[in-house]
């Protein structure tokens, strides 16, 4: 299906952000990295900086925050400063800021400190209200629609609340709906206000400002456009890659043109080394700093919060399982990290490879080995059994402090399949009297 556009305005464009949770506490830091914690104390706060600075440099027609303006009810005088200094500065740019609020921040009868701010901040009412006409150099561009959460565990669909003005003053202008809401299901996410594309597109507007994911996500290309574009700034070494915000170019046709636009301060990369050919800590050392090279190639001029996995079958795993050894290691690559421009700091190695293991030769050889082999070959073959086994003796073992020591704190949303070789491996090399 084509749509015919006509030209219908002057182009402008705009900045689409959501999810700052300004002066919000990291989760999961080794608390080994002081330097890290107080970068990342104001790291929140930088980004939110450097969105102005985007709304300002691109002469923006204005700037949305679809929700989770600040992390929760304690927002922090330094947080509280710093988005009133850069509010003004929007304000000063003739920027006008539309705001509705999230899970993370919900109206419940207003914001503290907000009659404060300049009057060219529009927080959105928890009903779909009036929506507001901007300007751009003399000439209406785009009626801005909006709605907030009143409570926090938002079940409504609130973007349904949300209708195209068609009264001849407005309706050809270009339309937004700005809301914090959850378009299909997302496994990190709270399926808070939830919607459909079907409903969204029932709104008749032509942009749909989301926020609630956390990662750049483009719902819908066009007709109309549906975006999350994620936080600012990456809140856990889980929110990987670059964060930033959308700048929105629409022509005189309204078609709208997304570009995302970096704004972290503090970038979390994750590095896979993988040590099948390598049987050397000198070998091993030196691909590691390659993987730390890899990761300051990929933040630009950003701090850096580095996760190596390792990975691979390797005559090494023996030596890197021993209780100690990666903790020496990690603190040896931090030591040689302190002094660098920018900042790159080593918050875990994990260690996921394997022993050399003839599997075959082990299994033909019988005994207690290939006893192991093959029950864990019947429980891969088999997802019930698996899974079952999985809860019953895995997360027991998991409990034990030995097994703790060896391979760490069970691993979030591990692979079933990936975790019953690495049992088995462990088990096989400790048969064979590797440790
Ligand atoms: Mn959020």
């Amino acid at each position: 299906m084509s749509h015919m556009k006509t030209p219908v305005g002057k182009p402008f464009t705009f900045v689409h952000a959501a999810d700052l949770h300004l002066g919000t506490p990291f989760k999961d830091i080794s608390t080994a990295l002081e330097g890290a914690g107080k970068a990342l104390q104001h790291a929140t706060l930088d980004a939110f900086d450097q969105l102005v600075a985007l709304c300002v440099e691109k002469e923006a027609a204005f700037l949305l925050i679809a929700g989770d303006l600040f992390d929760g009810p304690n927002r922090g005088v330094r947080a509280q400063l710093r988005l009133q200094r850069g509010l003004e500065r929007l304000h000063d740019s003739n920027i006008p800021v539309f705001i509705a609020a999230g899970n993370h921040d919900p109206l419940k009868g207003g914001w503290p400190g907000s009659d404060r701010w300049p009057p060219n901040v529009h927080v959105f009412p928890p009903s779909a209200n009036k929506p507001f006409p901007v300007e751009k150099d003399g000439e209406a561009v785009a009626l801005v629609h909006g709605v907030s959460y009143s409570r926090q565990a938002e079940k409504n669909d609130l973007a349904s609340k949300l209708a195209r003005t068609e009264s001849p003053n407005y309706q050809a202008l270009y339309q937004i709906g700005v809301v914090h809401a959850t378009v299909g299901t997302y496994e990190a996410h709270e399926s808070y206000a939830p919607t459909t594309l079907e409903n969204l597109r029932a709104t008749g507007l032509d942009y749909l400002a989301l926020g609630h994911v956390h990662t750049f996500t483009v719902v819908n290309e066009a007709d109309p456009v549906v975006a999350y574009p994620g936080n600012i700034q990456a809140l856990s070494p889980r929110e990987m890659g670059a964060k930033g915000a959308l700048l929105v170019s629409v022509d005189a046709a309204h078609r709208a043109t997304l570009e995302f636009v970096e704004l972290d301060s503090v970038r979390f990369v994750e590095e896979e080394i993988d040590l099948g050919d390598t049987d050397s800590l000198a070998e091993l050392s030196t691909l590691l700093q390659e993987g730390a090279a890899a990761a300051r190639e990929e933040g630009g001029a950003r701090a850096i919060v580095l996760r190596v996995i390792l990975k691979g079958r390797t005559p090494l795993y023996s030596q890197l399982a021993r209780p100690g050894d990666i903790e020496q290691l990690t603190s040896e690559l931090r030591e040689a990290e302190v002094h660098g421009t920018p900042p790159l700091w080593w918050n875990r190695i994990a260690n996921a490879t394997s022993p050399e293991l003839d599997i075959e030769a082990l299994e033909k050889q019988g005994g207690l080995e290939s006893e192991l082999i093959g029950l864990a070959r019947t429980l891969s073959e088999d997802d019930a059994l698996l899974s079952g086994f999985a809860d019953e003796a895995l997360v027991d073992l998991y409990k034990k402090p030995e097994v703790a020591r060896l391979l760490g704190p069970r691993p979030e949303g591990a692979e079933l399949e990936a975790e019953l070789q690495l049992a088995r491996d462990l088990a096989l090399d400790l048969l064979k009297g590797g440790l």
